[in-house]
């Protein structure tokens, strides 16, 4: 136990690392902005492993770009436990938002290495690379390359074709990465196969996460248990009309993409409503030519659909691609939808949620079960291996925000939790 708290790990340290790792990529607005291979990114992943290297964890990267810290097992040939989650954020995000995760992972293994304990099986923590597809538009690339949810040569095509704003692709800011050497050398965008572990190379896959969400908050609860997680539709929409001048078209001689896109939007939020349990959503749209004095040309815009219900979540989808194609028909401009990436909702492991349900027994917690409505890289690693996940609660439910806060004490007590479901599945 560390000294005065009562706890197996040290909720100070931990703290502190979180509030430093905060600092890479903090902006005026106070928010965080750390997308995939940016300087900042680059800058907290040299953060990481120099805490692991710190710790003793034996640090490596994977041709992915993930990170990892481990602790060698007495019998290597045990499937592994690993805890995770992400570094990269969102636009302005917040500090919590995957760096809890990974963070509580360090701690946890550093506890156990500092109480000499050497289990029978590896124990790792994992930074996975770009969670959040903020900077390319295409995220769980990490979590895709090691579960093997698609085949390498397809994510290696889709990789190749993700631009960011600049144009620069994702295969390019990958290999520029690698160029920082040491660590980074091993990234390789042409060789992602080699990041992809076997199923029987581990037991089970924990984490940590802000919930997001107002649950906990509600119920005046600190810590939470996972029973499973939204899955997502995502789609690029295009909408085609014709610019032209604002002063001398008429109103009826137009064939204006923007507002087309407002009546499909309006159409979009409904169906999501009627629908009895999917959310939909629209966060970026992109105006052409983008003129005060020109009619919108051409309008481009994501769409992101999420349901814990497959079938009810595609039944959305299905619904709101018909309702698009028709105001477009109506209005006389075109509509193309580019579906461009797709994961089914995921179930905690009853392995990984008996385990943390212990842990809350034995810290005398009431036990909170919830679902995640976010999507996180536990849903991918759930096509390889057991998941499951804990949430600390978040303060007003803020997320993806600079204001997105969980305090000390809650974060101490989801590490306490974390390093208690660890020790039960080593
Ligand atoms: O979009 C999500 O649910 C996650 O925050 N990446
Ligand atoms: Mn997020
Ligand atoms: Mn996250």
């Amino acid at each position: 136990m560390s000294e005065g708290t009562g706890l197996m790990i040290q909720a100070d340290r931990l703290w502190n690392d979180l509030m430093t790792l905060g600092k890479i990529g903090k902006g005026k607005d106070g928010g965080v902005t750390r997308t995939s291979f940016d300087s900042e990114d680059i800058k907290a992943r040299k953060f990481l492993l120099q805490l692991l290297k710190d710790a003793d964890l034996d640090p490596y990267m994977d041709e992915a770009g993930n990170i990892f810290g481990q602790i060698h097992g007495k019998n290597p040939n045990l499937p592994a436990i690993l805890i995770g989650s992400h570094i990269d954020t969102v636009h302005s995000g917040g500090r919590f938002d995957g760096a809890m995760g990974v963070l509580m992972g360090v701690e946890v293994l550093r506890s156990i290495k500092e109480k000499g304990i050497q289990p029978e099986r590896t124990v790792k923590v994992v930074s996975f690379t770009d969670e959040e597809g903020a900077r390319f538009d295409y995220a769980f690339v990490g979590s895709t390359a090691l579960s093997g949810a698609i085949s390498s040569d397809q994510l290696q095509k889709d990789l190749a074709t993700a631009l960011d704003q600049e144009g620069f692709s994702y295969l390019e800011a990958m290999k520029r990465a690698s160029m920082e050497g040491g660590y980074f050398s091993r990234i390789n965008p042409e060789e992602l196969g080699k990041a992809c572990v076997r199923k029987a190379e581990i037991k089970a896959y924990i984490e940590v996460h802000i919930e997001q969400g107002k649950v906990l908050e509600s119920r005046d609860l600190a810590v939470g248990v996972v029973s499973g997680i939204s899955g997502g539709h995502w789609a690029e929409v295009t909408i085609t009309g014709e610019a032209g001048h604002a002063g001398t078209i008429g109103m009826l001689e137009r064939k204006d993409a923007l507002t087309a896109v407002g009546e499909c939007l309006l159409a979009i939020e409904k169906i999501a409503r009627d629908s009895g349990g999917s959310v939909a959503t629209v966060g970026k749209v992109a105006v052409k030519p983008g003129s005060g004095n020109v009619i919108p040309g051409r309008v481009d815009f994501t769409l992101d659909v999420r349901d814990i219900s497959d079938e009810r979540r595609e039944l959305t989808v299905k619904k709101i691609n018909e309702a698009l194609r028709e105001i477009s028909a109506d209005r006389g401009v075109d509509c193309e939808i580019r579906p461009f990436q797709f994961i089914a909702s995921v179930m905690s492991s009853p392995l990984v949620v008996e385990a943390i349900k212990e842990a809350f027994i034995e810290l005398d917690y009431p036990i909170c079960e919830l679902p995640s409505g976010a999507a996180h890289d536990a849903m991918v690693m759930g096509g390889i291996t057991e998941i499951g996940m804990i949430f600390v609660r978040s303060r007003g439910g803020i997320s993806h925000h600079p204001d997105e806060w969980s305090s000390f004490e809650d974060v101490a007590l989801g590490c306490e939790v974390l390093y208690h479901t660890t020790m039960k599945l080593l």
